[in-house]
């Protein structure tokens, strides 16, 4: 099996070896080629982070075509956490294509769709009846959550949080608060879209108590709960920082919701399926959103969403309201029950716990090193540190610095934030403790050096 080229021959998942080597620098002659043919193809606003182009992955590894097998702690923005080309998931990929590609559930509907809004309904929290919708991205399905949150409600105003991220398409734009660069020079966006402050114990300090109150003053004060349809917020903010909002906040914005006929939406597009130790973040503080909205690790890596949610909310637009030519492609949906079977049997809940506590302690570890390392939080396998300057101001220069240095070492790290000082870590739940361990110590000297 040739793993140093492109071609038929390279096998990823879990068979490939688990290592961290680099052949040549990053990125490689053949990884350069394939930027300048990039660069004379592709759109310019499309961005590359670490331009080395995948042949192969799987477990904790991603290999590029100069044959480098670099660590990779970011699962595709959080989304092969079951691990790259799982079995799994590859199996029931591979089945599903040699049997029909495509007919459209709108149109000649197939079990796969039913077996999968069967599993979501029985797996999200709540024992309340409940209903799923399929579509593609995660923007789509915030999109559509809040089209049947206003249709419910008769309202049309919905709020969304300080550092909050839920898209790139016109509405979840609206929805989304950082402006670089996601929304500058993009506008107009939709209407009837207003921002309520988050909880950020590291910058706030106020219990979520307190914070809950200033956000729900907010929200009645600028808006008032007659106008609003619903709340949007996700659990654990991914994009806008790896924000962990301070204990009691999200129940206390869940009563008020359910309190004044406003659809409380938890957005685990990023914190579900296993990544936070549970299998949606919501349980961790036994929050029932009346909606969620799904995507990223529901399929091992095939593009599929779900919106998720109270029977009498998913019901309540005519029929034919909500559809798209490809949700719940069955491709697609076959990979998600596949993806199904290997959070299962795999004990992943346990194995992101288990993940989790060795970023904890290594991460910890640095910040007592180094005060530049100013909050380390998160849950299971989605850890972050914030970085700061002598001041105490978020360093993002920095962020950056330390990021290219551990690419360069062939680790595959993401940086998050409104303020671009957030150095996140998203690693497959398939990783091994060792190349985990190699990692954040490639980061710890990444940043001493820095
Ligand atoms: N909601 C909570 O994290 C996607 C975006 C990366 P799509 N996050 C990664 C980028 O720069 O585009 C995300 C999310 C939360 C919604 C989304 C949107 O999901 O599948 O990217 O549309």
């Amino acid at each position: 099996m040739s793993m140093t080229a492109a071609g038929p021959a390279v096998v990823g998942g879990p068979s490939l070896p688990q290592e961290r080597r680099l052949v040549t620098a990053i990125p490689g002659p053949k990884s350069q080629e394939l930027i300048e043919r990039k660069n004379a193809a592709v759109s310019a606003s499309v961005g590359t982070m670490m331009p080395v182009y995948a042949v192969a992955a799987g477990g904790g590894v991603i290999v590029d075509v100069d044959g480098n097998s670099l660590i990779d702690l970011g699962s595709g923005i959080a989304v092969t956490n079951v691990g790259n080309a799982d079995p799994h998931v590859a199996q029931a990929v591979i089945e599903q294509v040699q049997r029909f590609t495509h007919t459209c559930f709108m149109v000649t509907p197939y079990d796969g769709y039913v077996e999968l809004a069967e599993k979501l309904n029985a797996i999200t929290p709540g024992d309340h009846a409940k209903r799923t919708a399929l579509f593609n991205s995660g923007a789509e399905a915030v999109e559509n959550a809040i089209k049947i949150a206003r249709y419910y409600t008769g309202k049309s105003a919905v709020v969304a949080f300080d550092h909050g991220y839920h898209g790139r398409t016109n509405l979840t734009m609206a929805l989304t608060a950082k402006a670089m660069p996601y929304k500058s020079g993009f506008g107009p966006f939709a209407p009837d879209v207003y921002r309520a402050p988050m909880s950020y114990p590291f910058r706030d300090g106020l219990s979520g108590e307190e914070a809950a109150a200033r956000a729900i003053h907010t929200m009645e004060k600028q808006i008032g709960a007659d106008r609003l349809a619903a709340i949007i917020i996700e659990p654990i903010q991914g994009e806008g920082g790896f924000v962990v909002p301070a204990k009691g906040f999200l129940p206390a914005l869940q009563k008020w919701a359910n309190a004044n006929n406003v659809v409380f939406i938890a957005d685990e597009v990023q914190t579900g399926f296993a990544r936070t130790g549970q299998m949606f973040a919501s349980e961790d503080e036994n929050v029932v959103p009346d909606m969620m909205t799904l995507a990223k690790g529901i399929a091992g890596g095939l593009p599929l969403a779900a919106v998720v949610g109270r029977q009498e909310i998913m019901d309540a637009p005519h029929v034919g309201g909500l559809g798209g030519t490809y949700g719940g492609n069955p491709i697609a949906t076959a990979a998600a029950l596949g993806s199904l079977k290997a959070y299962e049997e795999g004990d992943l809940l346990e194995r992101a716990r288990e993940l989790g506590a060795i970023m904890q302690s290594e991460l910890t570890a640095m910040k007592s090193r180094d005060p530049r390392v100013g909050d380390v939080r998160g849950r299971g396998a989605m850890m972050a540190i914030e970085l700061i300057d002598a001041d105490g101001k978020p360093d993002a220069a920095l962020t950056q610095r330390v990021a290219k240095a551990c690419h360069a070492a062939g680790v595959i790290v993401l940086t998050c934030g409104t303020d671009g000082n957030v150095f996140r870590l998203l690693p497959p739940l398939s990783i091994t403790d060792e190349l985990l361990r190699e990692g954040l110590s490639v980061i710890a000297d990444a940043l001493a050096a820095n």
